[in-house]
């Protein structure tokens, strides 16, 4: 397992942070445990739990940790490798030698963590089992309990923290969006009609591997961009499609990269993919140059939406009043999801601890609404947060279908003309960004944006 450090002070200076923000009371750390994925000793890549590795780094599976403020104490829980793991493992660092790297100076086995936790030990919501059971055991409380039991002020505490992400931290940033603007580049190279969209991602995985790095998340390769989360990699890529990968890379520190390119498998968009993707592109260069401190990203969401709906209007898909339009939910027939979220160790960062604390306020409640729920940052900007942004268009037959039938958005849409685009498929154009005191800071080496861009680095591969 690698281990990455930052300076050990920074990892002291989070949790005194914390401890002011607090004021008191204990703190618990789940740390995650290796995972079984056919039996018990076969295991899914580990990943350690991204808020233990913010404030205590250790990259180790079955650790605990816990913040007692009132009595200033800090201590991880980990059991030492016996000689029955090191015929296994071979010889690795020890726990203390890695504690001392975050500055933890009290380093217990994990049975005497019983004698710290006590009912009203403060924790966050635990999105694997294990963790849930491990705090209904401890806390003896009903593991259905578990969830509703996690700590707001633990959760705001470090929302509060992890937003805002320091040098070090933007640093690491633009690492994995630099590693995944050169994945993109080698998936756009290397797509041909006749290949498969698995080789695309065997292009990805070939890069990630070269570097020993992870994938943020499991990339998305696909000739039907309008499935949106679409694992399914088996489809030829034939002249006439196009390609939408999203996929992002981790830094060895673990902070995440998450970038999505669509592009043709020719040399050249067909004439409707072209408007199309110029709508898209409209739309994605709207929203970036609204990126700024006090806007409310729910805001750039709707212009970006009404850039789509203008678009649209001049194809002669949609009608009206565009405002009106995306006050009435019209665009989301094409724009079904959020135009993006916040990035940091996590890819969609600290989604674990609840989007309504992460990406809204208490004045500030998230949206029921189909296509406003699926927004997960709407709060105003801040210097220091790290967001994407991901406009796109994406043209799903079943939803035409239903909201016709419903007799939805009829002075907005043609239905008619919609119709003849229902097997499109979907465009998306994203890049990461750090949100700055004046604007933004592009995340990463440019990749194509422009059509005109994507044209050209196809031409050049296809010769
Ligand atoms: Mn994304």
């Amino acid at each position: 397992m690698q281990q990455f450090f930052f300076d050990s002070s920074i990892y002291r200076n989070r949790r005194n942070q914390l401890k002011i923000n607090l004021k008191s009371g204990k703190y618990l750390f789940l740390g995650n445990k290796e995972s079984g994925i056919n039996f018990r000793d076969n295991w899914y890549p580990f990943r350690q739990d991204s808020t233990f590795l913010y404030y205590f780094g250790v990259n180790l599976p079955g650790l605990y940790a816990m913040i007692d403020v009132d009595n200033d104490e800090e201590i991880i829980f980990g059991d030492e490798l016996t000689i029955d793991d090191i015929v296994w493992t071979g010889p690795l660092p020890s726990l203390q030698e890695l504690a001392d790297k975050a500055s933890v100076n009290t380093v217990h086995p994990v049975s005497k963590l019983n004698h710290y936790i006590s009912k009203d030990t403060h924790h966050l919501p635990p999105y694997r089992p294990e963790h849930t059971l491990a705090i209904s055991q401890y806390k003896e409380i009903d593991t259905g309990t578990v969830a509703g039991t996690a700590s707001i002020p633990f959760i705001k505490a470090v929302v509060a923290q992890r937003s805002i992400k320091s040098p070090e931290e933007v640093e690491q940033l633009h690492i994995a969006a630099s590693h995944t603007s050169e994945m993109h580049h080698r998936v756009m190279k290397s797509a041909e009609a006749g290949r498969f969209e698995n080789d695309l991602v065997a292009q990805a995985f070939k890069y990630a591997w070269s570097c020993h790095l992870p994938m943020s998340f499991t990339p998305i390769s696909t000739i039907n961009g309008h499935i949106l989360h679409n694992h399914n990699y088996s489809n030829q890529l034939k002249s006439g499609d196009m390609v939408l990968f999203d996929g992002g890379m981790e830094a060895p520190s673990g902070y995440a990269g998450d970038m999505t390119r669509t592009f043709p498998v020719d040399d050249k968009f067909s004439s409707i993919q072209a408007e199309m993707y110029d709508i898209v592109h409209r739309s994605f260069k709207a929203a970036e140059t609204a990126v700024k401190p006090g806007v409310k990203f729910k805001d750039i969401h709707l212009l970006a939406s009404k850039v789509l709906v203008e678009g649209l209007s001049e194809l002669g898909i949609m009608k009206g009043d565009p405002a009106e339009a995306v006050a009435d939910g019209a665009h989301t027939m094409f724009f079904q999801c959020g135009l993006g979220h916040m990035m940091g160790l996590d890819v969609h960062d600290m989604e674990n601890l609840g989007e309504q604390y992460v990406g809204y306020t208490d004045s500030f409640i998230k949206s029921k609404e189909f296509g406003l729920k699926s927004l997960r940052l709407g709060r105003a900007l801040e210097p220091g947060f790290v967001i994407t942004v991901e406009p796109g268009i994406y043209i799903i037959p079943e939803l035409i279908d239903l909201r016709r039938s419903e007799g939805k958005y009829m002075s907005f849409i043609n239905y008619d003309e919609l119709n003849k685009y229902r097997d499109f498929g979907g465009i998306r154009i994203e890049n990461d960004y750090l949100v700055t005191e004046s604007g933004y800071e592009l995340l990463g080496d440019p990749i194509p944006t422009t059509r005109a861009w994507v044209e050209e680095t196809r031409k050049s591969v296809l010769g």
